[in-house]
């Protein structure tokens, strides 16, 4: 077909191909889920469901998309990370995260009522996304830290803040005063000193966040086969097979990823 006079608009698209060799990272965060949060009646500080829900989401993604290597949650947050040699949608940046922000978006909704029952969802929420490049993988462990780093931070705060006013019968303001200026050490004294909690045995889901991740698992089947001699026959074979697993594991450490040589590719 002859092209119109128009197809020169084409010529206006900038070229948003991502830096060859390089981790993809794109990033999503839920858009004032501080707001949707209180709507939705999430528990202070952890909602298992929601927690569920943004794990069930994620997995959705690994498991639509091609080539992401690892994906890492906590709070209203997901981090996905196609491998470094991926060549899905030619690399370009927006099409690599308009797809993950509003397959994850769908798949929120499409999933909620398996975690919520009968709560209803009262209006669209929506996810931000960003797209970072990381070219080694000293750097790209670092990002990893670097959110898990903050859901510590963040819960051992919350923890201490909500079990001051559950707990302690302090007002919203009250806690507040009491935690500031205060260090991490302060705010595990003061759980076990006061309200004989343990921080590091409160869930793991809520103070490493989610990671998801490949695993190999082998499948045994059973087939019926019909033989020409022998007529028909049951056969059982095994296969492996990709599998989506979760995990709520330290990932600043060395073991995680001395457990799991295949997530990473060497540096070129
Ligand atoms: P943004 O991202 O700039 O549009 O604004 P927000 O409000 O989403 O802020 P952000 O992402 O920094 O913080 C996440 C908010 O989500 C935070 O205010 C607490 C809320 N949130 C996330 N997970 C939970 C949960 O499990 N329980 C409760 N109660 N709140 C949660
Ligand atoms: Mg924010
Ligand atoms: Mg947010
Ligand atoms: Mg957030
Ligand atoms: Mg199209």
């Amino acid at each position: 077909m002859a092209k119109s006079k128009f197809e020169y608009v084409r010529s206006f698209e900038t070229d948003d191909t991502c830096l060859r060799n390089c981790y993809i990272v794109v990033r999503l965060d839920g858009r004032n889920f501080h707001k949707f949060a209180e709507q939705h009646n999430f528990t202070k500080p952890n909602d298992d469901r929601a927690l569920g829900l943004m794990a069930r989401s994620a997995r959705s993604i690994m498991e639509d998309l091609e080539d992401i290597a690892i994906a890492y949650g906590q709070s209203d947050e997901f981090s996905f990370v196609f491998k470094r040699s991926t060549n899905w949608f030619k690399r370009r940046g927006s099409k690599l995260m308009t797809h993950v922000a509003s397959q994850f978006s769908s798949s929120y909704v499409f999933y909620w009522k398996e975690y919520f029952g009968e709560q209803p969802l009262l209006y669209p929420p929506g996810f931000d996304g960003r797209v970072v490049l990381y070219p080694t993988n000293r750097n790209l462990k670092d990002y990893l830290s670097w959110r898990q780093a903050d859901c510590h931070v963040n819960n051992l705060y919350n923890t201490a803040f909500w079990t001051l006013v559950q707990k302690g019968g302090l007002s919203t303001t009250q806690a507040e005063e009491r935690l500031n200026g205060t260090l991490s050490g302060d705010k595990n004294e003061m759980l076990f000193s006061e309200f004989n909690i343990n921080y590091n045995n409160e869930s793991p889901l809520h103070r490493k966040g989610t990671a998801l991740i490949w695993e190999k698992v082998d499948e045994t089947l059973t087939k019926t086969v019909s033989l020409p001699k022998e007529g028909e026959k049951e056969v059982t074979f095994t296969r492996s097979r990709r599998k989506v697993t979760a995990l709520n594991c330290d990932l600043i450490g060395d073991s995680f990823w001395e457990e799991h040589p295949d997530i990473l590719e060497e540096d070129g």
